[in-house]
């Protein structure tokens, strides 16, 4: 009854009428508890990683009321919710950033000092969580910590694979890939859900019925998977404010077929759990570019059904819900094509569950759904075939088809038959027939957003340019808006740099510039201060120092500390141009070489870092990491330059690296072929950290240059709009080769990198520089000499029938190398 009801909560109420404490005394008390009673482990012998664990429940506890008073509160006030969907969050580790956010680093210092332990030693303790490639997961990650700290009702959906990221071995200069079983000790800071299960069905068919006086469709049959909840509280920082990042991990839908023991079917009983369990198994370690695989395509309808059937029983909860006011209460973010099969699904759980009207159905869908595009690499648009969606989700198809073919009528009456309709067309026609999911995104969003300036201009003119010309004839130029990236300064300035962080808050008399960057302004008053200039370069030089522990213990590396650090950090690709940055640093190598004694000492000292997993299968990254690494052994080598020149490429580059990388650099390169590179977020964090940016006209390096100034840059290489002409030149022939680069590529040629010790590294060598000089020889690594000899002096032209990706050394690096 109602009165037991309440005399029960009111005697909970009391048995727990406070808050855990957050004095270090109850810290402690609370950690010891936790080792002895949740770990069972004797607080009396206690490894670092049994401190970290526990210290992980404590912090968990204090996140469970934050994260359960967020929710309540987010009910009673019925607000306006956004769901973030993503196959990847780029998470990092938890523990020092929750500290930080729940305001509790003097408590935890104090706490875990008294007890001997450094917090730093606890942080390394922590598995880094990497369920994301690149850009796109950690932008997803750093806009949960934002919107929590905005206190903005706002939880992220995603997978909780088993295996995240490859970890990246070295062997030989080679990249090689382990398995990263993240979660093996468990994660103390998620909460499994058991109770928060949904059914996702797959394969089966559809039946036409007619019930109640309408016909419907009834998606019956195949196989059902259960997705099961576990949350990750995502606490804001200076605010009670704590959301969920709630991420699907799948189980077979019944744990074991009784029958199936009787019937010696028991093998297939574990077969069918395996085939369940492998669908959140494996993040593909894929970037910028996409695998056609059924079970990719299985991945993103799993995660985005749960969630979707979990966000809209949240809006069916509510008291006296209406459907109209779905737009009003539910705003859904899909980050990139991967979720965008949730277009179809929200259509089915409308109109097949919900027994909504189609066009009813389709107006509140597409005032919820909204879309980022993350890459302007053709390629990673997602295709699907057809045939493979007929089988997988037969349902889907007949939606996706119902929406094509309602939008090719309106299409046809605006514009008459023509190819604008096939270029709009949700199918694409061909051998293979297929689902082109950016353009369903497209259509079922209300918005569609690039991630920098330069980026949005580009979906407009190359992307979706049809799409682009149908909204301006529609008076709806503004479905497409920019949206440029941004970065949680509480995990890159205040958690990965304290002693910066420190500076500012000193400096601005409070840490109000955490949460309003703009606030950093009023720093420009201290610029001409010599006491700042003299705490900045303390600052520097503590994180120099950090990075030179870090590197001498990751791989035994000794750089010289008063070096400019030069870095580069990002996924391996040709567009990024790792390859550009070592030929350069083989022509300063180069310079070195010919120079006395004497004139080296005038030289700059530079260590130059190069870090980033390249995808598994991509076999010109793969060579380019070869590269690297056999440069660095010579030049690292070398007796007469190693004190003026080193390089290094840091393995397993991830997020806990980028924390000690970022704030120790004096340059970090940013410099893509200008229009390839959809934003960059690397580039803001060195940038916050004090760096300067190497960069080209590209991404948000633009937008960064207008707001530090153009003199906080250097800016070098062609611009976006030129790319087009110099290419059209290039085919002429009007490029001849910078004499300092023919040089470079002379110098491996002659083998000085690899030679006779590994001729097939030497052959893959002289096949990318072969690529750069439009030497179609590829593959046959020993080349035609002779057309080398012909065609060494021109452009590379089939770079630029490759989308000007690798546009390079001859058009960008000489400009770079004034
Ligand atoms: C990245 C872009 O390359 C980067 O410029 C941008 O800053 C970042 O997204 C965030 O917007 N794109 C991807 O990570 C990407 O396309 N990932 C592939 C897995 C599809």
């Amino acid at each position: 009854s109602s009165q037991e009801d309440g005399s029960r909560m009111e005697k909970l109420r009391q048995l727990m009428d406070h808050y855990e404490p957050n004095d270090p005394e109850s810290i402690q008390r609370s950690f010891a508890r936790h080792l002895e009673y949740s770990l069972a482990i004797t607080r009396f012998n206690f490894t670092m990683q049994d401190a970290y664990r526990a210290a992980g429940l404590v912090l968990r506890d204090r996140l469970l009321e934050s994260l359960n008073d967020t929710n309540a509160y987010y009910r009673e006030q019925d607000v306006k919710r956004g769901y973030y969907l993503s196959a990847e969050y780029l998470i990092g580790r938890h523990m020092q950033n929750a500290i930080a956010n729940l305001d509790l680093e003097q408590s935890f210092k104090d706490a875990f000092e008294d007890l001997g332990m450094k917090l730093e030693d606890l942080f390394a303790e922590e598995a880094d969580p990497a369920l994301g490639n690149g850009g796109l997961g950690r932008l997803a990650a750093c806009f949960l910590d934002s919107m929590a700290t905005l206190s903005l009702p706002c939880w992220g959906y995603g997978i909780r694979y088993s295996y995240g990221m490859f970890k990246q071995g070295i062997k030989d200069g080679r990249q090689v890939e382990e398995p990263d079983f993240w979660i093996g000790d468990g994660c103390p800071f998620e909460i499994p859900r058991p109770d928060v299960t949904y059914p996702v069905r797959f394969y089966g068919k559809v039946e036409e019925a007619y019930e109640n006086g309408k016909n419907i469709s009834r998606w019956v049959g195949g196989e059902i998977v259960q997705a099961m909840a576990y949350d990750n509280p995502i606490p804001g920082f200076d605010t009670y404010n704590t959301n969920n990042l709630r991420l699907w991990r799948a189980l077979p839908s019944q744990e074991f077929d009784l029958d199936a023991f009787s019937s010696a079917h028991f093998q297939d009983a574990i077969t069918q759990r395996r085939k369940a369990e492998d669908l959140s198994a494996v993040l593909y370690p894929n970037d910028a570019t996409y695998e056609g695989k059924e079970l990719r395509l299985r991945q993103q309808y799993f995660f985005v059904s749960a969630s979707l059937q979990d966000l809209l029983r949240e809006f069916i909860k509510r008291p006296n819900y209406k459907w109209e006011d779905l737009p009003e209460k539910v705003a859904v973010q899909m980050n990139d094509t991967h979720p965008t099969i949730a277009v179809a699904e929200m259509m089915r759980l409308l109109v097949d569950v919900q027994q909504l009207q189609w066009d009813r159905a389709w107006e509140l869908t597409r005032k919820c759904l909204n879309y980022t595009n993350h890459t302007v690499m053709p390629e990673a648009l997602e295709k699907w075939p057809v045939e493979m969606m007929e089988r997988m989700l037969p349902r889907h198809l007949q939606i996706i088809y119902q929406i094509n073919g309602i939008w090719i009528q309106k299409l046809l009456q605006r514009y008459g038959d023509g190819p604008l309709i096939a270029a709009l067309s949700i199918v694409e026609e061909g051998d293979v027939k297929k689902i082109r999911m950016g353009h369903l995104a497209i259509i079922g969003a209300n918005k569609i957003n690039g991630v920098a300036a330069i980026h949005t201009e580009i979906i407009k003119k190359e992307t979706f340019p049809e799409y682009y010309k149908w909204c301006c004839d529609n008076g709806e130029q503004n479905k497409i808006v920019n949206m440029t990236n941004g970065v949680t300064p509480r995990r890159w300035i205040h958690c990965a740099n304290p002693a910066l962080s420190e500076i500012f808050t000193k400096y601005l008399g409070s840490q109000e510039w955490l949460t309003d960057m703009n606030k950093l302004k009023d720093m420009l008053a201290y610029k001409e201060d010599s006491k700042l200039h003299e705490e900045w370069m303390a600052m520097k030089r503590g994180c120099k120092e950090k990075l030179a522990d870090w590197l001498k213990s990751k791989m035994n590396l000794e750089i010289d500390q008063d070096a400019l650090i030069d870095i580069q950090i990002k996924r391996i690709h040709e567009y990024k141009r790792q390859l550009m940055n070592i030929l350069f640093v083989i022509h300063r190598y180069m310079e070195l070489k010919k120079k006395s004694p004497s004139e080296r000492a005038a030289f700059q000292k530079r260590v130059v870092l190069i870090g980033g997993k390249a995808a598994s299968a991509y076999v010109n990254a793969k060579i380019i990491i070869k590269l690297i690494n056999n440069v660095a052994k010579v030049i690292n080598e070398d007796p007469d330059t190693k004190q003026y020149l080193k390089c290094a490429f840091v393995p397993n580059y991830c997020v806990s690296a980028a924390q000690v990388m970022i704030p120790a650099s004096d340059i970090s390169e940013h410099i893509s072929t200008a229009g390839t590179e959809a934003s960059g977020t690397s580039n803001m964090k060195f940038v916050m950290n004090g760096g300067l940016i190497v960069g080209t006209m590209d991404g948000a390096n633009i937008e960064i240059r207008e707001e530090c100034g153009h003199d906080t840059m250097f800016i070098f290489g062609c611009q976006e709009h030129e790319v087009a002409g110099i290419s059209a030149r290039a085919q002429e022939g009007h490029y001849p080769i910078d004499g300092r680069l023919q040089a470079v590529f002379d110098e491996i040629r002659s083998g000085k990198f690899a030679g006779q010790a590994e001729p097939e590294a030497q052959g893959e060598f002289e096949s990318i520089i072969n690529r750069l000089c439009n030497i179609r020889a590829a593959g046959t690594w020993d080349g035609d000499k002779q057309l080398v000899q012909q065609t060494k002096s021109r452009i590379p032209v089939d770079i630029f029938a490759h989308h000007s990706r690798t546009l390079c050394a001859c058009v960008d690096l000489p400009a770079w190398l004034r």
